[in-house]
């Protein structure tokens, strides 16, 4: 049976990165003998300004056939309002497909240097809970408009979402170095980080092997800065995941490097998988933005899919290709397009 794949390229430089993943993801497909029925979605602002809407209703139905998903990016602040694009798309999808953890592995790639000083071998994989926390989406605004304007946005902590979203961390933990970082802000906000740090705690006592440390957020992110060599495994809440992540992935030397896996790991609903970059306005177009965050995404969709071979070869091929440092777009301080890398990396894949 083929792997159906659902594709999202969205908006701006997502447009222009993931025709380069199916490149490679077609090359691998031929490669390690698996077939692929890709599907295009044209799901964006562009269609949002068409249609009113950044997806219809049905095309939830759609999707759902698919085995995985692959989306570019989401965003067009210039014509739509960046909460109507994320909260119209990407952050929908999470939420009625249960990707309820959001799976972003960061390391430098060999020979790309990185802003921290020595060029420090960090390897960590942050869980971020995507189904609810900050981003449920509980609020509203009174008095819009007037001076005594009020806007709420409140913080929604599921005794079971947190719970599913710590537990899969510590398994995850167990199977690496057994460092479980715990980032939340409980000093400051006491009901919703209070309930998941004792969450925390309760599972800790099923993973005794497994050394847990808690950190206020702020904290751990400083921490990142000076030693992330310190970190393997790190769980947070939607917000503070989404941060340090962004983070985590200026450390490793681009936002054009790191991805990120949108799971369900029941695999009720299909899973989904993007580079953690946006749109990026400032570049579209040109055809520089770096597809090495797509071609991870890639890698991430093949492991989860079962092609672990595939998602090997294919970051192998990507790590020659920075130790090199001869094809790097210009946001690694190289000159190459974005249509060049791929061509180096599968090079490398036939070596
Ligand atoms: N690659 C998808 C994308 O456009 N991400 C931009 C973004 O703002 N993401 C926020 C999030 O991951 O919650």
């Amino acid at each position: 049976m083929p792997y159906s794949i659902g594709l999202i390229p969205g908006d701006g430089i997502g447009t222009e990165v993931i025709p380069e993943g199916v490149r490679v993801l077609e090359a691998l497909a031929a490669w390690f003998g698996f077939d692929l029925q890709i599907t295009d979605y044209p799901y964006s602002c562009a269609y949002y300004l068409e249609h009113g809407t950044m997806m219809p209703e049905a095309a939830f139905e759609a999707l759902k056939q698919h085995d995985a998903i692959l989306l570019g990016a989401v965003g067009d602040p210039r014509r739509v309002p960046d909460h109507v694009s994320l909260r119209g798309l990407l952050v929908p999808l999470r939420q009625r497909f249960d990707l309820y953890i959001n799976l972003r592995p960061a390391r430098p790639l060999p020979g790309l240097p990185t802003p921290l000083k020595g060029n420090p071998a960090f390897d960590i994989v942050f869980v971020r809970e995507n189904s609810e926390g900050e981003y449920a989406g509980a609020g509203g605004r009174l008095r819009q408009g007037t001076p005594d304007e009020v806007a709420l946005q409140t913080t929604v902590f599921t005794r079971k979402g947190v719970e599913r979203a710590v537990r899969y961390a510590f398994d995850l933990a167990i199977k690496r170095q057994k460092r479980l970082a715990n980032a939340t802000k409980s000093n400051a906000m006491q009901y919703a980080f209070v309930m998941w740090d004792e969450v925390v705690a309760e599972v800790a006592r099923e993973y005794p092997d497994v050394e847990v440390t808690r950190y206020h957020a702020d904290a751990l992110a400083a921490m990142l800065v000076r030693d992330p060599t310190r970190l393997d495994v790190v769980v947070a809440s939607n917000l503070i995941g989404d941060l340090l992540t962004d983070l985590a992935g200026a450390l490793q030397g681009s936002l054009g490097l790191p991805a990120s896996a949108n799971l369900n790991p029941e695999r009720t609903y299909p899973s989904l998988f993007e580079p953690v970059h946006g749109s990026a306005p400032d570049i579209a177009g040109q055809g520089i933005a770096n597809p090495i965050a797509t071609y991870w995404a890639v890698g991430l969709m093949l492991e989860f899919l079962g092609e672990a071979a595939a998602a090997r070869a294919l970051m192998q091929a990507v790590e020659a290709v920075t130790a090199e440092g001869r094809v790097l777009t210009p946001d690694l301080g190289g000159t190459a397009r974005t249509g060049e890398v791929t061509r180096a990396v599968l090079e490398k894949l036939e070596e």
